[in-house]
């Protein structure tokens, strides 16, 4: 199912009028307030998230899981699928594999089929919270951390087999996210699991190629639930930092516990240069994978405040790998990624609007009703007319949630995967 240009033109036909009126409108507002447009709508298109490839099926929980109509059932159709998502908005450029899921038979096919969808291949990401068919060794007692030394072998060469996977496809960084910890109290000794961890990064990162970047991801606890390794930023940041430059950490945004300070954190790694990629989801609870901006938008805006702080202010710090890490019962996940595409170019924008000059003048007078007045205008500014124009310039949907239903392009996914198709590696 390729969408072809005519097909959003059509669609962008029936509904210009409105928003040519809508954008007028707005960028009248910002003008007089000395914003510059034009910097604002170049950021926006440049501004790509990658889609990982388990957020195309339904994902679920141990509880079941409601397959969605039409799903991937390969990697081709998963390229696919993330294609419908970057013609629509033109700012999801990208796709994140997951090893053993995601091998591909023939490279040279996806990569053809990848570039023939505009599409690059991000970070790769290696799988040792399962066991693997045919493995000598098994993962129950951890991977990275395990007190077997052939079982940290078996997972450290796993993430060297990923890392050669992700070269043949041009990827550029390897995400490590470990499942490894405790159930219970006096299960493990919390030193050599983090010693047997450190080591184990180690080595993955001397097989890292010169231009790679490994990102060390983060999360307080699921699916061990007394205790994870690598629990929170500080630990990743230890790790990161005892490997060396090119290791950086992760932040996904639901692995934080209740009320975290997570701008403060995105604040503290970019000083530091050591925040590599993000994984945008929203929670009311945990890792609840649920749309980005749906629960928490707020939070996200003073997030995305500190992440442009840091892009403009801290050249020590790396361009960042975005994606959306997300796999959820229930919605279609294509809709679901295209409400969280919105809301994190919604976020973006509006911090593109804080004005950071007048803000530290607020703040070195420590007029602190003015600082948090200044947040809150640009917050309060309806920056949606920017997002759809943004990508209308780019030869996006103005509408991307709009068109897509009016394309009836699930229909046309059902029509072709039969309604009963199962996503792989779920
Ligand atoms: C797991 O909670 C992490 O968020 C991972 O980044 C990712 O979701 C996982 O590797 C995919 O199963
Ligand atoms: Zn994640
Ligand atoms: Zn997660």
């Amino acid at each position: 199912m390729q969408l072809n240009k005519d097909h959003i033109l059509t669609e962008n036909k029936k509904v210009e009028q409105h928003h040519t009126d809508q954008f007028n409108f707005l960028s009248g507002q910002l003008d007089k307030q000395d914003k510059d447009v034009h910097t604002i709508l170049r950021k926006l298109a440049n501004f790509q998230v990658a889609i990982p490839s388990w957020a195309l099926g339904a994902g679920g929980t141990r509880f079941g899981r409601f397959g969605f109509f039409g799903e991937p059932a390969s990697l081709e159709q998963k390229i696919e699928d993330v294609g419908v998502l970057h013609a629509l908005t033109k700012t999801a450029g990208a796709i994140s594999l997951h090893i053993p899921w995601d091998i591909p038979q023939d490279y040279n096919a996806i990569k053809e089929l990848a570039s023939a969808n505009d599409l690059v291949f991000d970070a790769v990401n290696s799988n040792t919270f399962q066991d693997q068919k045919n493995a000598k060794e098994s993962y129950r007692f951890g991977s990275l951390s395990n007190l077997n030394a052939s079982v940290r072998e078996q997972a450290v060469q796993h993430n060297i087999d990923v890392i050669k996977i992700g070269e043949k496809l041009g990827s550029k960084s390897l995400t490590v996210w470990l499942a490894d910890g405790a159930n219970f109290a006096g299960q493990r000794n919390f030193q050599s699991a983090l010693t047997h961890t450190e080591n184990s990064l180690k080595s993955i990162y001397s097989a890292l190629p010169e231009d790679w970047k490994m990102f060390i991801e983060y999360k307080p606890y699921e699916p061990n639930f007394y205790s994870t390794v690598i629990q929170d930023w500080g630990t990743s940041f230890m790790l990161a930092n005892a490997c060396g430059e090119k290791a950086y950490t992760l932040v996904d945004l639901g692995h934080h516990l209740p009320n975290t300070n997570i701008e403060q954190i995105v604040s503290t790694l970019m000083l530091k240069g050591k925040l590599g990629g993000f994984h945008f989801n929203d929670s009311k609870y945990g890792d609840d994978d649920s749309t980005v901006g749906s629960v928490k938008p707020y939070a996200l805006f003073l997030i995305f405040n500190e992440l442009v702080y840091g892009m403009e202010n801290n050249p020590q710090n790396p361009d960042l790998a975005w994606m959306i890490d997300a796999s959820h019962n229930i919605k279609d996940p294509l809709e679901d990624l295209l409400q969280s595409l919105e809301a994190i170019q919604e976020a973006y924008a509006k911090a593109l609007l804080v004005d950071q000059e007048e803000l530290q003048a607020a703040q070195s007078r420590n007029d602190v009703t003015l600082c948090q007045e200044i947040l809150q205008n640009a917050y309060r500014t309806d920056v949606r007319p920017l997002l759809a124009q943004a990508r209308a310039l780019s030869g996006g949907a103005i509408d991307p949630l709009k068109s897509y239903r009016s394309l009836r392009i699930r229909e046309g996914l059902i029509k072709e995967r039969g309604m009963n198709s199962v996503a792989t590696g779920l």
